[in-house]
């Protein structure tokens, strides 16, 4: 049945509605045209709703909770980063292969030689591992173009993937990425380039829901992400930022003083950014996969963001170079087992705070009015969500009221 109204009894629902974990066992949801319209204990379930009993699932005591909204991905692009991998192992570091020329340019020459077709073809199958873990929104930013064509396709690549898939995707214009090889002795005038020339071409062509920078040592400094970010509130988009992930540049102040959605990485951030962060509401956003793939050792200050209230989410950071992983799931498992997130901590992190990380109010909780976005598991509790390293746990996943893989087909 494919009617964007349904029925689920007997459910474990980890609602999320007041931001906390507690489960409702026994719980039933409905949801018509798209959206729930009823949340509670299943002997409690109205007679308004009898009609939709006939198609009703039996959880059979699964956990349900919303569908999983991973909140930072660059996962368009060409090609693939194994020989990095393997130079990597031998010694060399991210740093040091990026300033020879690899790294991000070497998916910039991929991504500039591939075709929009070839471009989605390429990320269909990321996208679909990433679904079929529980993921029904997801963000991805361009940033592999670097030059007005490319970056413009990657976005549109993004557009017709939430399109073919029947997701949410938000779009982010990572407009200060890497610096292009045209630009290599100029760097103000890629500056002036992403401001004037990138920033209102994506707007203009309703491309972009917010911009994004990499704010650090081997990437841009935090005066010309200032420069950026003063051009996009002149726009009226928001703000996210790569903040503080190999060293302390001020990243997470920056983010605040602009009100950005969230600042991400945020391993080097001092207690002053912390603080200005949790001020300005905006959203930690952890991505243990790029940490595990660099074998960092530095963690992002957990117990300054418990005890300064800043909402924290946990995201894949899908990209070639330093988070090759699909799989949502596996990044809530690594914070935990790497940062020392509580289970609860991780699925807050890819649900009601990772909405808040992309300005999105309609989802990541199960309440009435909310899209009816979910997912029903085979396990029994938040932790056991968590704990499973790999292996399939999602028994059905819900976007928009509708089955996924019933209207996934490209
Ligand atoms: N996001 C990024 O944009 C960079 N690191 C990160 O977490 C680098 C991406 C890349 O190497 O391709
Ligand atoms: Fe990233």
């Amino acid at each position: 049945m494919n009617t964007a109204c349904g029925l689920l009894l007997h459910a474990r629902l980890a609602t999320l509605a007041d931001g906390d974990c507690d489960l409702l066992d026994d719980g039933a949801l409905a949801w018509r045209d798209g959206r729930i319209v009823w949340v509670g204990a299943s002997r409690d379930l109205p007679r308004a709703f009898d009609d939709l009993r006939d198609s009703a699932t039996d959880a059979r005591g699964a956990l349900v909770t919303p569908g999983l909204i991973d909140c930072h991905t660059h996962l368009v692009f060409a090609g693939s980063r194994a020989d990095e991998f393997e130079r990597r192992l031998r010694g060399e570091s991210y740093a040091a292969i990026a300033t020879s020329g690899g790294g991000i340019l070497a998916t910039v020459r991929a991504t500039r030689a591939a075709g929009e077709d070839a471009l989605l073809a390429a990320a269909l199958p990321r996208a679909r591992a990433l679904l079929a873990d529980g993921v029904t929104t997801l963000e991805i930013k361009s940033g592999y173009g670097l030059d007005l064509a490319t970056e413009l396709a990657m976005l549109r690549v993004a557009r017709r993937l939430g399109e073919t898939l029947g997701i949410g995707v938000r779009t982010t214009l990572l407009a200060l990425h890497a610096l292009p090889p045209e630009y290599a002795h100029d760097r103000d005038g890629w500056v002036d380039f992403a401001c004037n020339s990138l920033l209102p071409a994506a707007t203009g062509a309703g491309l972009a829901d917010a911009v994004d920078a990499f704010c650090e040592g081997i990437a841009f400094t935090p005066t010309e992400v200032r420069r950026l970010f003063v051009a996009a509130r002149r726009h009226g988009i928001a703000v996210k930022l790569h903040a503080d992930q190999l060293t302390d540049c001020g990243g997470a102040a920056l983010a605040a003083e602009f009100g950005a959605l969230s600042a991400d990485h945020i391993e080097y951030s001092d207690a002053a950014g912390i603080a200005a962060m949790a001020a300005a509401g905006s959203v930690a956003v952890l991505l243990p996969g790029a940490f595990y793939t660099l074998g960092e050792t530095r963690r992002p200050p957990l117990a300054t963001l418990r005890a300064q209230g800043v909402p924290i989410a946990v995201a894949t950071d899908l990209n070639p170079g330093t988070s090759p992983l699909a799989s949502l799931r596996l990044a809530m498992n690594l914070a935990c087992t790497l940062f020392r997130l509580t289970p609860d901590e991780a699925l807050r992190g890819t649900t009601v705070n990772a909405a808040r990380a992309l300005g999105l109010g309609d989802r990541g909780r199960l309440a009435s009015g909310l899209r009816a976005d979910l997912v029903l598991w085979d396990v029994e509790s938040v932790a056991e969500l968590v704990y499973w390293i790999a292996g399939p746990r999602a028994r059905r996943v819900i976007a928009g009221g509708r089955e996924l893989g019933s209207n996934a087909a490209p």
